[in-house]
């Protein structure tokens, strides 16, 4: 199926045909690598810098993190960003995709106290970027909300949404002048999980069901107000795009009976964040309102757990999008059942996932091998919301470590193949790439022990040197040459 041109400049340079044109990337599609914060920069206490939630449960909680680890130093990033960049020149990367410490930037969360060390950190990074031909991408938020606002009640309090609009409008005046590329949020759907158990990511509140969609709604709110505040104080001056980067697991039917349960386990999950954004009608989408309006009631509530948005909110919501940003790891089959607490948002979706074993594992419980689930993801996502322009702003894989990491290369080309695909042969409006992740690092409540990287690092050594992996070699030569190698082809 062909899809309607939404960005003619971008599908147009998919209109080549030739031998292997397939395996080929489109002129002006972007290639780069991808980073976040509190995964790689350490200096948690650096000059003037904020606790954030991360740094509380790492400290404090640091039961839940594997080997108790913490991103304390992490890949020093915030003394080696030089390397970083050396890194990813070395790789012929276009575009890096990192994000911003908003504690670094505003130690107490609010926008009347500024770090100037943090701002200088941040130009620092961004002029090294562009010296080397290099395009910043940066996410406002990835995570690491500041410990004061989370004593506030963290993202549930809707209040959070007016101080992420003035923490963006500080990024924006302070480095929109050179970064022409922001996404407001990075995965609303997973870090909404904080509110959901206590044994979970940061901040770690056991509210299923309740806090976890307060928490979303908030993000979403400030999504809505951080597009138009763009447009209003800063685009015809900046020329930037905004966009905001959503996570997604394909749901395959466990058999064509599933159908339908996959489809709501989508709108669900993915729709409950794209759908006020992506669609003319804008809110949620119709599936969670139903389901959690039914489930509140069964269990004897006078409202719903779900919180709505106001008329003109709904509004302000749709279309505050210049692209979307997609992270896509890997593929669940959906059966139909219903599992989880009551209330959670598990059983509000009534869904139970599992994996085919036959799968390719990794060294993440969740993350099996599945590169045609990423065609389809696509493919879904360009029907469902009228072809938006995309970029894929994370895919990776993990493993144990080691230089010599056949799965992974194996794991990128296969996924930049099917990738190729959604462009060429489906017509998908996909823009650009950047793959999770530059540098092993922090990964989350796993600590060092699932590798991403592209880029080994020693995180024993102080001086956290880092090493080009196989992977790094092979995409080095797909971002130089611009196409999938011979030696790839099926
Ligand atoms: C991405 O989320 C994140 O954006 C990125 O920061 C992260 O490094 C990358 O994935 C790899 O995980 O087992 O309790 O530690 C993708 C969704 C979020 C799914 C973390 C797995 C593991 C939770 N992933 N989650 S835990």
């Amino acid at each position: 199926m062909k899809f309607q041109t939404v960005c003619p400049d971008i599908l147009v340079r998919t209109g080549f045909a030739g031998f292997h044109a397939n395996l080929t990337f489109p002129d002006g599609f972007l290639l780069g690598a991808a980073t976040a914060s509190y995964q790689i920069e350490g200096g948690w206490d650096a000059y003037g810098k904020g606790c954030n939630i991360w740094d509380t449960l790492t400290h404090e909680y640091w039961k839940l993190v594997e080997d108790t680890d913490t991103g304390d130093v992490a890949d020093d990033s915030y003394h080696l960003y030089q390397e970083d960049v050396k890194w990813l020149k070395a790789m012929g990367a276009q575009w890096y995709r990192f994000s911003i410490s908003w504690a670094r930037i505003l130690p107490e969360g609010h926008d009347w106290c500024i770090n100037e060390p943090g701002i200088d950190y941040y130009n620092q990074l961004i002029n090294a970027l562009l010296d080397n031909g290099i395009e910043p991408m940066v996410t406002i938020y990835h995570w690491d909300l500041p410990q004061d606002l989370q004593d506030l009640g963290g993202w549930p309090n809707s209040v959070l949404a007016n101080y992420a609009e003035n923490y963006a409008r500080v990024l924006f005046k302070n480095f929109g002048d050179r970064v022409k590329l922001w996404q407001t949020f990075n995965e609303p759907q997973i870090f909404m999980d904080g509110y959901d158990s206590e044994k979970g990511m940061a901040p770690s509140i056991d509210t299923p069901g309740i806090g976890d969609y307060l928490a979303s709604h908030t993000v979403l709110v400030a999504h809505a107000n951080i597009y138009p505040l763009y447009e209003r104080e800063f685009k015809q001056q900046q020329q930037g795009k905004v966009g905001i980067a959503l996570g997604h697991d394909w749901c395959e039917p466990f058999c064509t009976l599933h159908q339908d349960r996959c489809e709501r386990y989508q709108k669900f999950i993915l729709g409950g964040c794209a759908h006020p954004i992506f669609t003319d009608s804008g809110d949620y989408p119709s599936v969670p309102k139903e389901r959690v309006d039914a489930n509140s009631k069964r269990e004897g509530l006078t409202g719903s757990r779900l919180p709505r948005f106001t008329g003109e909110e709904v509004k302000l919501s749709t279309g505050t999008f210049d692209f979307l940003g997609i992270n896509f790891y890997t593929c669940f089959l959906g059966f139909d059942g219903v599992g989880g607490l009551v209330p959670s948002k598990g059983r509000d979706m009534g869904k139970i996932r599992s994996q085919d074993p036959k799968w390719p594992a990794s060294a993440s419980s969740w993350l099996r091998v599945v590169p045609w689930g990423y065609r389809k993801q696509l493919n879904w996502i360009a029907k469902e919301y009228g072809n938006p322009p995309v970029c894929v702003t994370e895919n990776g894989y993990s493993d144990y470590g080691g230089l010599n990491d056949t799965q992974r290369v194996s794991y990128y080309t296969e996924h930049m193949k099917e990738m190729l695909k959604a462009i060429h042969e489906d017509g998908v409006n996909v823009f650009g790439y950047t793959a999770w992740s530059l540098l092993d690092n922090f990964e989350w409540l796993r600590g060092y022990t699932e590798k991403f990287g592209l880029h080994e690092v020693d995180f024993n050594d102080p001086s956290r040197p880092r090493i080009p992996k196989e992977s790094a070699k092979v995409l080095t030569e797909i971002f130089k040459t611009r196409r999938i190698p011979d030696r790839f082809l099926d």
